[in-house]
């Protein structure tokens, strides 16, 4: 008996310690985690690959389960997109052009409505998401963010979705870090929400120093960077 729980009292150490060591952060009923385009167009083999865009996902579904409410974003793109380099002659994908709204990165063709590449991960494992949203299919202007199309006008809906809903804390993570992570981090917080961006459970895009800007302005707008193992 004294030696069983010699044995039971060493092994809780370790748990022990290491729930210290984690961080704190308990998502309570306010709280939403947005899973930002976790998309095939968007992992390896996708039309967009991002970086070990793979490696979010079980990050995510893991997280995924300490949040009682979760909303999935999608990339959702009409074929004759103004954000294709394709729809733009001479013009070659990560070149730029000038659109009635500003400047405009071109893409590959990526995140086609209804194709395959679109689909949400097949890996993502998340069956109380409770809403998807979809955002890119006007033809005419992207949409990075999932609050606030490129033009600054259209909107997608999300902001009245979460108020009407009563969450007012955003955990954002996802694809990519520096384009649809960053925009709606930045809008939710234009829209008075409290927002944190997990930043092992995003990758990014890394163009022309693209990340290491996403991070001041997100920084500059009051979102708080915070790791996955900060959840207790
Ligand atoms: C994205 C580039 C083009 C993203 C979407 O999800 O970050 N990036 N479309
Ligand atoms: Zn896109």
């Amino acid at each position: 008996l004294g030696l069983g729980a010699a044995a039971g009292a060493s092994a809780l150490l370790g748990p022990l310690g290491k729930a210290l060591a984690a961080g704190t952060i308990t998502p309570g009923p306010n709280a939403v985690l947005l899973v930002i385009d976790v998309q095939n167009c968007f992992l390896p083999g996708g039309t967009l690959p991002v970086s070990e865009g793979d490696q979010v996902v079980p990050i995510i579904n893991a997280l995924s389960s300490k949040f009682a409410n979760v909303v999935l974003t999608q990339d959702w793109h009409t074929a004759d997109h103004t954000s294709f380099a394709s729809n733009h002659e001479g013009k070659a994908p990560f070149e730029t052009v000038e659109l009635d709204y500003g400047t405009q990165v071109l893409w590959p063709d990526h995140c086609v409505q209804g194709t395959q590449d679109a689909a949400l991960a097949p890996g993502l494992d998340i069956p109380h998401a409770q809403l998807i949203i979809r955002k890119g299919y006007h033809s005419e202007v992207d949409s990075y963010s999932t609050f606030l199309n490129a033009d600054k006008t259209t909107r997608t809906g999300l902001t009245g979705y979460l108020q009407e809903r009563g969450l007012t804390e955003v955990y954002a993570c996802g694809l990519a870090t520096d384009f649809c992570v960053a925009w709606s981090a930045i809008d939710a917080r234009a829209a008075g929400l409290v927002v944190s961006v997990i930043e092992d459970a995003c990758r990014a895009i890394d163009l022309n120093g693209s990340l290491e800007a996403a991070w001041s302005t997100m920084s500059e707008a009051g979102v708080t960077r915070v790791q996955s193992t900060d959840f207790a």
